[in-house]
């Protein structure tokens, strides 16, 4: 029996937008431990981690900028608490479940799934988080992520945020319509694959899936699967911190998930950017639990 461990990490330092803070308990509160043992799986809640509050911030401690990066040093905390959680889940042999909070959190998903394996990643997400410290135009973390994980530029050399047994051709992007002109070079220049919207119209949700899954998983021991729940539409997602026009379906996700558990590889797994304050009677939590659901296993007969 698969066996599930659900890490909540309610962090909001690397979004403009407060409120994906408190993603985990809404997700807890939308049911996500039923739906799970609704799949077939042994679920075990450890809690969240600690994640001081943004305005607990003492200035005089604050780690010198990089770029323009925000609340590096506190991220960095978060996800080395983290990556030692998931690591440590891996080694119990369970499969860690990380809830954002804010993207950033991917970073210590990414490092503490890479620990002791070869990773691939297969990122279901409106944005490539393919900024670095130089190139946001935000300065958010949670769209540097996989930046991050894969030490490119600034994050070069970073023991706590790089992944080092991750590389671009293992990383599948799926669902791209909101990408940063420095995001589309290392997409084009670093040999990720990539699948934008236009991709989900042409082929279909479950060729592209499938696609992304295998690349993802080409050589390495597992697949981190990451759900940015703003790769979906607005319409059926409404409550996240960056929302964009012409997601995916309530149908599409659902179907894609069912790929990820039949691709049989999934190693560790986020639910990110739920933004209770925007949402609509918890839809899109209570939807992230269903999706959670459906790469664990979930089916209706
Ligand atoms: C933009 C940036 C982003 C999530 C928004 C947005 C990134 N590319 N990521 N929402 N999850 O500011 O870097
Ligand atoms: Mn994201
Ligand atoms: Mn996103
Ligand atoms: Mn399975």
């Amino acid at each position: 029996m698969t066996r599930v461990r659900i890490i909540g990490a309610p962090t909001d330092y690397g979004a403009n937008r407060r409120g994906v803070d408190m993603g985990p308990s809404a997700i807890r509160y939308g049911g996500l431990a039923d739906e799970l043992a609704g799949a077939g799986v042994d679920v075990v809640d450890v809690g969240d981690l600690h994640v001081p509050r943004a305005e607990e911030r003492d200035p005089d401690t604050a780690e010198p900028a990089v770029g323009n990066a925000k609340f590096l040093k506190e991220t960095a905390g978060v996800c080395r608490r983290l990556a030692d959680e998931v690591s440590d889940t891996l080694a119990d042999g369970a499969v860690p479940l990380a809830l954002g909070g804010d993207h950033s959190i991917a970073i210590g998903s990414l490092v503490g799934s890479a620990r002791d394996a070869d990773i691939g990643a297969v990122w279901f997400d409106a944005h490539a988080d393919l900024n670095t410290p130089s190139t946001s135009p935000s300065g958010n973390v949670h769209g540097m992520p996989l930046a991050a994980a894969l030490g490119i530029d600034e994050f070069a050399g970073k023991a706590w945020a790089n992944a080092p047994t991750l590389s671009p051709e293992n990383v599948a992007l799926v669902g791209l319509r909101s990408v940063d002109s420095a995001e589309v070079d290392l997409i084009r220049d670093r040999g990720f694959t990539a699948y934008t919207m236009s991709d989900i119209d042409e082929r279909g949700v479950t060729d592209v899936t499938e696609e992304a899954m295998a690349a993802a998983a080409e050589g390495v021991d597992g697949v981190h699967v990451s759900l940015d729940l703003d790769w979906l539409d607005p319409n059926e997602a409404p409550g996240v911190g960056t929302p964009v026009r012409g997601g995916v379906t309530y149908r599409e996700a659902h179907s894609a998930m069912e790929l990820v558990d039949e691709a049989d590889c999934l190693r560790s797994m986020e639910l990110v950017e739920v933004n209770p304050t925007l949402d609509r009677n918890n839809e899109t939590a209570s939807l992230a639990t269903e999706l959670a659901a459906s790469a664990f296993g979930k089916r209706v007969i």
